[in-house]
């Protein structure tokens, strides 16, 4: 379906993909509102919009993705409140990334990178500190100021097929093309792919981040299903995305960060090496390429909704107090399809300073800055950013030492 600009969304009827019209749906959470749409006191009189959130398996080519797109202004371009630099082990991950990508592929002053998705200079500014020639591209006009204040240029713009020639015919042609956490946010995703395999030079290499499919269902991590990700991949759904324009998925790594991601290696030429084999061998085996897979998915959604429910309030009933860690996009799912209001928690805290003083969409949850944890001392803090565990015990040692638990509610629900 072309996407009508004018309308909030559209129901997709074929696959995003390869516009197979065998999806199959296997989840329905119903009507939910924006997962970053926060509110701010003056929305709070108004209306929310709602969108129907429900996910799908394309028998032809096995992607896993909602039927529901979101008009991308309405979920991107306008006050997006997502900035990756408030995390200093997604900083440390992504210039671990740049150094290794630099070093591997003998970058110099010469090299062009480009990111699609580049917030607010998170990644580029290593290369940037290296020397390197980079254009960042991204729609959101906050995180992409705060890009360009960091030295990084970027270009405040969707990136689309039409993007890409036309960066082309100014000469651009990149060594290296990073999109990280965007390719499922993309309404066009074939468009996407063909803007990269025009903006590539022939022997560069696109390094693309996704959330990986199968630690979405096996550790139940169903609140990363939001209307920003269009889709869920499997190596076997991307292997054949690429190819249908071009480009070859000849390498793949896992990485822990986001509850479990792949991280790709693409490139104009076929030299599809063992760890991608290994990959599709892998989910062959497993039945990750077949519906059988998925059924059984929303039974345990359920469970876990249930479980937390319970924990929650039955905490609360022995005259718990509760507050919540992370505004983040998951957050918003785990909220509204759980059925976490103000009754149960009374405010979530988050370090980015965009966020504070607003509130969660649907559920209207305050957020605070994570000082509030020590002030006020709840009993408990439900971490909706369990992405980030490690990091966030640390950090609120404090806190815990004081007697303060946290809630992890995937892959089940439970006080550490
Ligand atoms: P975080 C976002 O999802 C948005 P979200 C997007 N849709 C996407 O694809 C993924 O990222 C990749 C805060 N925090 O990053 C920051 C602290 O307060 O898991 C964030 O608001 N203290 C593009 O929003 C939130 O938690 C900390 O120490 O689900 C985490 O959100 C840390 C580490 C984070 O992604």
């Amino acid at each position: 379906d072309m996407m009508c600009l004018d309308a909030k969304s559209v129901t997709e009827r074929a696959c995003r993909s390869c516009g197979g019209s065998g999806i199959e749906t296997f989840l329905e959470f119903g009507k939910t509102p924006l997962a970053d749409r926060l509110l701010t006191s003056s929305d709070i009189g108004e209306p929310e919009p709602i969108f129907p959130l429900r996910v799908a398996f394309c028998k032809d080519c096995s992607l896993v993705q909602i039927t529901e797109t979101v008009n991308p202004i309405v979920l991107f371009a306008d006050s997006y409140p997502y900035y990756s630099s408030f995390s200093p082990a997604l900083l440390k991950h992504s210039r671990a990334n740049a150094l290794d990508l630099i070093n591997r592929r003998g970058l110099g002053p010469e090299s062009l990178v480009i990111e699609l998705a580049s917030n607010d200079g998170y990644l580029l500014k290593n290369y940037v500190e290296a020397g390197m020639r980079v254009l960042g591209i991204d729609p959101a006009d906050g995180p992409a100021a705060a890009a360009e204040r960091a030295g990084v240029p970027t270009r405040c713009a969707f990136f689309t097929r039409d993007l890409a020639e036309t960066l082309r015919a100014q000469g651009m042609r990149a060594d290296i093309i990073h999109a990280n956490n965007v390719l499922a946010h993309v309404a066009d995703t074939n468009g996407f792919v063909a803007g990269i395999a025009r903006l590539l030079k022939d022997d560069g290499v696109a390094v693309i981040e996704a959330p990986y499919v199968e630690p979405l269902i096996e550790h139940c991590e169903f609140d990363t299903i939001y209307h920003e990700h269009l889709c869920y991949f499997s190596v076997t759904a991307l292997d054949k995305l690429f190819r249908r324009h071009g480009l070859y998925l000849n390498e793949v790594k896992h990485l822990s960060i986001h509850g479990g991601s792949l991280r790709l290696y693409v490139e104009s030429r076929e030299n599809v090496g063992a760890t991608v084999k290994e990959q599709l061998a892998h989910e062959a085996s497993r039945g990750i390429d077949a519906i059988g897979y998925f059924r059984d998915f929303s039974t345990k959604v359920d469970a876990l909704k249930r479980d937390l429910s319970t924990l929650l309030r039955r905490l609360k009933s022995q005259g718990a107090t509760i507050a919540a860690y992370g505004a983040a996009a998951k957050g918003a799912t785990l909220i509204n399809t759980v059925g976490i209001g103000c009754d149960l928690v009374d405010f979530v805290v988050d370090r980015n300073v965009h966020k504070h003083n607003k509130y969660m969409p649907g559920q209207r949850l305050p957020i605070r800055s994570t000082e509030a944890l020590l002030e006020v001392q709840p009993d408990y803090v439900l971490l909706l950013a369990w992405n980030f565990v490690d990091e966030i015990l640390d950090q609120q040692a404090e806190y815990r030492a004081r007697g303060g638990k946290f809630i992890l509610p995937v892959p089940t629900p439970r006080i550490i």
